[in-house]
């Protein structure tokens, strides 16, 4: 299920998802535009934490170019990370793999957007339930996946951080599509500072889907408010990916427009 769709306007994009898989027509779709306005406080938020195996947040794994986003696939053997608490209250869930989202200007990219401003793209850390015995058991079961979600915002190279700028480099090496190389030093606490402290970070919270096909409605979402800084240089080896059309990935963010439920957003503030 899922395979053969794509980006874009084009036979198979977006408004064609619903025949790849029929979860796509369903009514918490993901992403959403944000409306601070309309965000409820929710005090059950608190005592969200990320926990990562060893001090820094030392994760390896192989990067991946699948067609629709770098993905490190993250070697849980060598360290992982566990989220728990908050919105998820006593269940566990394990860091499987991250992914990037990014437009091929600065000004879109992000799949999330905050009172319709989009970001110029959003990392994804994607977790599962660990009462399931693996991550492909979990990703269709309503309390099966969440999945963080950080914008990245356009800045200068030096405000970048170390394991954001090594990701990119690894990125420049799986131009074409079906490569992967292995990745060895990315520190999460470096790449997202946040997370070393999650219960005093201000995050959005909803149920929601996968944001691409099969678009299983299986995802607590952790949207949080700030931006982590990403470079131009960065960015642009970013959009140096290539897809199965050998066109650039850049725009691999879903349309806003696939919801029609009125999604229930909380916020910690
Ligand atoms: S996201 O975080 O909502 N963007 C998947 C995980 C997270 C998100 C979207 C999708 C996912 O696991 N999809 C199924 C797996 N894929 C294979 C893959 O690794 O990349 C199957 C597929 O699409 O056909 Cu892509
Ligand atoms: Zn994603």
């Amino acid at each position: 299920e899922g395979a053969g769709w794509k980006y874009g306007t084009t036979g198979y994009g977006p408004d064609d998802w619903g025949k790849v898989s029929a979860h796509c027509s369903e009514s918490a779709q993901s992403p959403i535009n944000i409306e601070t306005s309309t965000v409820k406080k929710n005090s059950n938020l608190k005592g969200l934490r990320f926990t990562c195996d060893n001090k820094y947040g030392k994760v390896s794994g192989k990067m991946v170019n699948n067609g629709h986003a770098p993905t490190l696939v993250i070697n849980k053997v060598e360290g992982t990370a566990k989220l728990t608490g908050g919105p998820l209250g006593d269940n566990v869930y394990r860091l499987q793999q991250l992914h990037f989202h990014f437009g091929c200007d600065d000004d879109k990219g992000s799949e999330h957007t905050v009172n319709g401003e989009a970001y110029s793209g959003e990392l994804h850390l994607v977790t599962y339930n660990t009462k399931y015995p693996d991550f492909a058991t979990a990703v269709d079961k309503p309390d099966g996946l969440s999945v963080i979600g950080v914008f990245l915002q356009e800045d200068d190279d030096d405000k970048a951080s170390y394991s954001l700028r090594m990701l990119s480099n690894a990125m420049w090496r799986i131009r074409e599509p079906d490569t992967g190389v292995m990745v060895r030093r990315t520190f999460l606490y470096n790449l997202v500072p946040q997370l070393k402290d999650l219960s005093r970070t201000s995050f959005y919270s909803y149920k929601g889907s996968l944001t691409t096909p099969p678009c299983y409605q299986s995802v607590n979402w952790i949207v949080l408010k700030r931006p982590i800084p990403a470079s131009e240089s960065v960015l642009k080896k970013m959009r140096r990916l290539r897809d199965h059309e050998e066109h650039s990935m850049c725009e691999n963010c879903s349309p806003l427009n696939r919801s029609t439920a009125a999604l229930c957003l909380n916020t910690l503030d």
